[in-house]
């Protein structure tokens, strides 16, 4: 395989190695053609932010976990990239909150519908909603293949945790009055910006720290955690995303650039 050709001290390796998890869920039929541009746009907002979990994201995955412990009917939505990039991570956090599985594409086939659920029920997951029949239930206003959800998961869910959205979905979702919690490298997006938290990090990193935090938070009391959710404030989290941007990109506009 392409990746035994990276070599360790590769300053790139990192990146070219998600890069290559996408590849190998594109082999698998996981990943659309599409996924792997989204990823790109993805690779190009995480070099902005400095490849690294910022507070704005941190204090994002707290109230994210928050707003998941208290829910009655957590859900997390899974595409294609995110099925690729955190299959283990996705069933262990539905794990410690407690929350549904549901499979949802923008670019919805059967057979995907059903690799992604194989996909995680080998890494674990006793339940996959979103495949086949079970997504009989629709989304009013919403005309992608995405509008299919299942009616025990994202139809009766009062939180969803849609990583890598499309803002179309996260609209007609906050519409039926449900709290989405988006992840998502680029705080411009209409995702980013419709969703009740989004956290502006790179789903690698954030899905394993979203489990650690929750393993820690989960001892918190409910008055506490509705303390956490009541306090945050998107907007300016979003704000916070733009003014690291700006002033790591005004600093390396002072440095020397050029490495020889
Ligand atoms: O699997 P499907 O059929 O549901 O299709 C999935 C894609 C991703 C193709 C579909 O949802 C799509 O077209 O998404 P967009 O509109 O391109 O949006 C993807 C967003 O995710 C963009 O804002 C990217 O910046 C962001 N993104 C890409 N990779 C990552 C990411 N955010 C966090 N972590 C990433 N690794």
């Amino acid at each position: 395989m392409f990746t035994l050709w990276i070599p360790p001290s590769h300053p790139r390796r990192e990146s070219l190695l998600i890069r290559e998890r996408l590849v190998e869920g594109f082999k698998r039929g996981l990943v659309v053609p599409e996924g792997l541009i989204a990823h790109g746009r993805g690779e190009c907002f995480d070099y902005l932010i400095g490849e690294s979990t910022q507070p704005f994201a941190h204090r994002a995955i707290e109230a994210a976990i928050a707003a998941l412990l208290l829910a009655k009917h957590p859900v997390i939505s899974v595409n294609g990239n995110t099925a690729a990039l955190v299959p283990g991570e996705i069933v262990e956090l539905a794990r410690e909150v407690n929350a549904k599985i549901e499979v949802n594409l923008f670019y919805r086939t059967r057979e995907r519908e059903e690799a992604i659920a194989k996909w995680l029920r080998e890494h674990g997951a006793l339940e996959v909603l979103g495949v086949g029949e079970d997504a009989s239930a629709t989304i009013p206003e919403l005309f992608s293949e995405r509008r299919r959800v299942s009616p025990r998961g994202i139809l009766i869910a009062d939180v969803v945790l849609v990583p890598l959205e499309d803002g179309d979905r996260t609209e007609a979702l906050r519409k039926m009055g449900k709290t989405v919690i988006a992840i998502d490298l680029n705080p411009l997006s209409r995702t980013a910006r419709a969703a009740n938290i989004t956290i502006v990090d790179n789903v690698v990193r954030a899905l394993p720290l979203m489990v650690e935090r929750t393993r820690e938070m989960k001892k918190a009391s409910k008055s506490d955690l509705e303390h956490i959710l009541r306090s945050y404030d998107n907007n300016k989290v979003l704000q916070e995303a733009l003014r690291h941007i700006l002033s790591r990109l005004s600093e390396l506009s002072q440095t020397k650039l050029t490495l020889l």
